[in-house]
């Protein structure tokens, strides 16, 4: 009960303290009317709000609620609510997809039957000549890596490299004869895009990663690649030979001489010079960094690719916006070019865009010391190859792995130094 004077209560507080006293719902009303009746506006409405405050509130034998009480009675009411709604929803849901079930149950009865209308198979496609591209770039003869400073991760030296070419025109037989049992083959275009040598002063300290030295790398990837195009005169008719220089044949320091002051531009015309009595190629090489060879309505852009920053792998952007360069610089000579080509970093990739689709070319080498120690970068040695349809452009794409047994290389040697 409450200490205050009775005079300072309100009627809330003196009808819980009646209430409390137990006495009855209709004293306790009478002895607050007699009290407050002023408290309360209007006469019968008066009544009406105190007799309903009582009853729910100060009703003797009902304990009035507590603060909890009523937190727990508003959850539930709240609760009840949520599942009322949630109810609801579900059967909107549910009325909502019936609706549209029956509509496409109505629409695939409505339909008739389909009738088979192809019911032999027609072979009569034409199937168009088509020509080949074979890139070819990093070569970088003249590398060696040993087996003992990779810790057995890379092995490359000139033995290598020779079997590399072997293991080139297999590929390129293998895969040639395959697509000429279904339309005919009869055009080879070979795409040189630099780095054909290793070089020699390219890098501080590589001449401990050569094994030969530069005027037998040029005189000796003449003679392979001279060998190599003599062999392509079997599957083919006609070899066009299309070629751009590196970033490792270069003479001099970066930028010290012309671009084609380069053991590549030199490797070509010694190739060029060399097979001159066969009809069967013809050759584009000149001084200019880029070539774009045309084959049927397609333009192909060729470049090393040296000039586009990269740091780790293949530089998407660089390459992306070299070609929007590219596509504005030939617009000066009326050229519009429909693919791209570039080399150098030794990554095989195949990159698309709007207008133009880029080839990136992989290397011979596979990880060299600086890929492996530096970038934690190898990749099996392959070159690609791929197909120009006459109105589809680039159709078939492949890798030609250029993987060798170098046990059977070891083994070769060791016989040979046995008979010394
Ligand atoms: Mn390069």
């Amino acid at each position: 009960m409450s200490n205050k004077d009775d005079s300072t209560l309100t009627w809330r507080e003196v009808a819980t303290n009646l209430q409390a006293k137990g006495l009855t719902e209709d004293e306790i009303f009478e002895r607050i009317w007699r009290d407050y009746s002023n408290k309360f506006r209007g006469e019968e409405s008066g009544r009406r709000s105190l007799k309903r405050y009582l009853h729910s509130h100060a009703n003797p034998g009902n304990s009035p609620k507590s603060f909890e009480d009523n937190v727990t009675e508003m959850k539930g009411t709240i609760r009840k609510k949520a599942e009322r709604s949630k109810e609801r929803e579900a059967v909107v849901m549910k009325a909502a997809t019936d609706i549209i079930i029956d509509g496409v149950i109505d629409v695939i009865n409505s339909r008739e039957h389909y009738q088979p209308k192809y019911l032999e198979f027609t072979h009569n496609v034409k199937y168009s000549e088509e020509t080949i591209v074979l890139m070819i770039s990093d070569i970088q003869a003249g590398t060696y890596i040993s087996k003992e400073s990779t810790g057995g991760l890379n092995e490359y030296n000139w033995a290598v490299l020779e079997k590399q070419f072997d293991a080139l025109f297999y590929g390129l037989e293998e895969i040639v004869t395959r697509h000429k049992m279904v339309a005919p083959i009869n055009n080879l275009h070979v795409h040189l895009i630099g780095d054909i040598v290793e070089g020699w002063d390219i890098f501080k300290g590589q001449t401990h990663s050569i094994d030969h030295d530069i005027a037998h790398q040029v005189l000796d990837i003449v003679d392979l690649i001279a060998d190599f195009l003599d062999r392509t005169r079997t599957l083919f008719k006609h070899i066009h030979i299309v070629g751009v220089p590196g970033n490792h044949g270069r003479i001099g320091r970066r930028g010290e001489n012309l671009h084609y002051v380069n053991f590549d531009y030199i490797v070509y015309k010694f190739v060029e010079k060399t097979l001159k009595n066969y009809p069967e190629f013809t050759w584009q090489i000149s001084e200019s960094w880029w070539q774009v060879d045309s084959i049927y309505d397609y333009n192909f852009l060729m470049f090393h690719g040296d000039d586009i920053r990269g740091w780790q792998g293949v530089p998407y952007y660089g390459i992306d916006r070299a070609a929007k360069n590219y596509r504005e610089l030939l617009e000066l000579l009326g050229i519009r070019y429909d693919y791209m080509e570039i080399g150098h970093f030794h990554m095989p990739s195949e990159l698309s865009g709007v207008t133009t689709e880029k080839f990136i070319n992989g290397c011979w080498p596979g990880g060299t010391i600086f890929s492996m120690k530096g970038l934690g970068a190898a990749n099996t040695p392959s070159q690609k190859l791929f197909a120009v349809h006459p109105k589809q452009g680039v159709t078939y794409r492949y890798p030609i792995r250029l993987v060798v047994n170098k046990e059977e290389i070891d083994a070769n040697r060791r016989e040979e130094r046995k008979k010394k």
